[in-house]
C-alpha cells in the first residue's frame, strides 16, 4: 500500500516538474488573443474568385511576399533567395538585384526611381541600378529588426512598420501566441537621414499605405484584426483612430488602389477548430515548446487566401477568396494596376494575376 502511495507521489512530482520546466523554458509570456467576433465573417460572403488567378513566373519566385508596380508598369517582387525580380511589360522576367537575405518582405517603388525594401535583418534598404544602400538600420539607438512594409510620401519621407521588436520572421508564430503589442510605425526623414518612432505598442504592425491625397496613413495591426488611420494633415494631424476593425482575418499588406480605395490581404491566422488555443494562456505556454503543435495551430494559413477592397471611409466593397487554398494560399499582398490585381504570397512560387473586369 505504502509503495503505491509513493509511486503516485513520484508521478505527481514528475508531472509538476514537467509543467514547471515547460513554463520556465517557454519562449513566451502569453496574453489572451482577442478574436474577431463571428459576425465578421458574414460582412461579405466568401467566394472562389481567387481560384481564377493566372500564375506569373511560376517555379522561380520563392514566396514573393509583396509586389509593387512602378510608373513604367514594371512589376517588382522580393523572394526568399534574396533576389529582387522584375517583370517587364513584354512579359520577360529579369533577375534584377540580389542581397544575402532570406527575409526580404514589403517593397515599394521610390518616386525618384528605385525600390525601397524591408529586410527583417538589415532594416530599410534602397535598391537602384547602382546598388543597395541602407536607409535605416537603427532607431533611438536600437537595431531595427523585422521591418515589414514601407511606403514613400511625395516629400521623400518613408513610413515603415516594424512587426515585432521581440520576435523574428522565423519565430513570428510566437508573437501571435504571446499576443502582446511589440509593433512600431517608423518614419525615415531623407533630409536628416534620421528615423523616428511615430507609433509604438502595435499588435504586429504590418502593411502601410498612404491615402490618395497623403492626408492620412494606414497601418495594419495583424493580431488585432484591424488597421489604424494616422492623420498626417488637417485638423486631426498627429491623431490616430481605427480605420477598420473586426476583420475576418489578420490583415497583412495594404495597398492604395488607383480609385483611392485600398486592398488588404487577410491571413487565416486563427484556424477553425483551434480558436480555443488563443484564449488559454496555459495552452499557449505548453504549445510554444513544441514546433509540431505550433505548425498545427497555424496550418490554416496554407489552406486559404482572402483579399478585401475597402473604401477610404473603411467600408468593405469587395472580397475575393480561394476558400480551400487549392490554387493560391497565404496571400500576403494585393496590388491593383491597370484593371488587374497582383497577388504576393508566402506559400507560392508565383505572383497571382487576377483580371478585375
Ligand atoms: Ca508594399
Ligand atoms: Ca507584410
Amino acid at each position: 500500500m505504502a509503495l503505491i502511495k509513493h509511486a503516485w507521489l513520484l508521478l505527481l512530482l514528475l508531472v509538476i516538474a514537467f509543467l514547471l520546466q515547460i513554463i520556465f523554458f517557454s519562449p513566451i509570456s502569453p496574453d489572451i488573443l482577442e478574436l474577431p467576433s463571428p459576425s465578421s465573417v458574414l460582412i461579405v460572403p466568401s467566394n472562389n474568385r481567387l481560384q481564377e488567378v493566372i500564375k506569373l513566373g511560376e517555379g522561380f519566385l520563392p514566396a514573393p511576399e509583396d509586389v509593387a508596380v512602378d510608373k513604367n508598369g514594371i512589376l517588382y517582387t522580393a523572394t526568399r533567395d534574396g533576389w529582387i525580380r522584375r517583370l517587364h511589360r513584354n512579359g520577360s522576367w529579369e533577375d534584377w538585384m540580389k542581397v544575402e537575405s532570406s527575409t526580404l518582405l514589403g517593397i515599394t517603388t521610390a518616386k525618384r526611381g528605385g525600390l525601397i525594401v524591408c529586410d527583417c535583418e538589415k532594416g530599410l534598404l534602397k535598391f537602384t541600378d547602382d546598388g543597395v544602400t541602407v536607409l535605416a538600420s537603427h532607431v533611438h539607438g536600437s537595431e531595427i529588426r523585422f521591418a515589414d512594409d514601407a511606403i514613400e510620401a511625395s516629400d521623400g519621407s518613408v513610413y515603415f512598420s516594424v512587426a515585432s521588436t521581440k520576435f523574428q520572421l522565423h519565430t513570428w508564430h510566437l508573437d501571435v501566441l504571446e499576443a502582446k503589442p511589440y509593433g512600431q510605425l517608423l518614419k525615415y526623414d531623407p533630409a536628416t537621414e534620421e528615423t523616428s518612432i511615430l507609433l509604438d505598442g502595435l499588435y504586429f504592425a504590418n502593411g502601410v499605405a498612404l491615402s490618395k491625397d497623403e492626408d492620412f496613413l494606414l497601418v495594419c495591426e495583424s493580431w488585432r484584426f484591424r488597421c489604424l488611420k494616422h492623420w498626417l494633415k488637417g485638423e486631426s494631424k498627429g491623431k490616430t483612430e481605427i480605420f477598420i476593425e473586426n476583420l475576418p482575418g489578420a490583415p497583412d499588406n495594404i495597398n492604395l488602389a488607383p480609385d483611392g480605395t485600398f486592398w488588404i490581404a487577410l491571413l487565416q491566422v486563427v484556424f477553425k477548430g483551434t480558436e480555443f488555443v488563443h484564449t488559454s494562456r496555459a495552452l499557449k505556454l505548453i504549445i510554444s515548446n513544441f514546433p509540431k503543435a505550433i505548425g498545427l495551430v497555424f496550418s490554416g494559413l496554407k489552406k486559404k487566401a482572402t483579399v478585401i477592397n475597402v473604401a477610404a471611409n473603411g467600408s468593405i466593397l469587395r472580397r475575393f477568396d480561394d476558400p480551400t487554398g487549392s490554387v493560391i494560399s497565404f496571400v500576403t499582398s494585393a496590388v491593383e494596376f491597370e484593371d488587374h490585381l497582383y497577388l504576393g504570397s508566402l506559400n507560392t512560387d508565383f505572383v497571382g494575376k487576377l483580371p478585375l473586369k
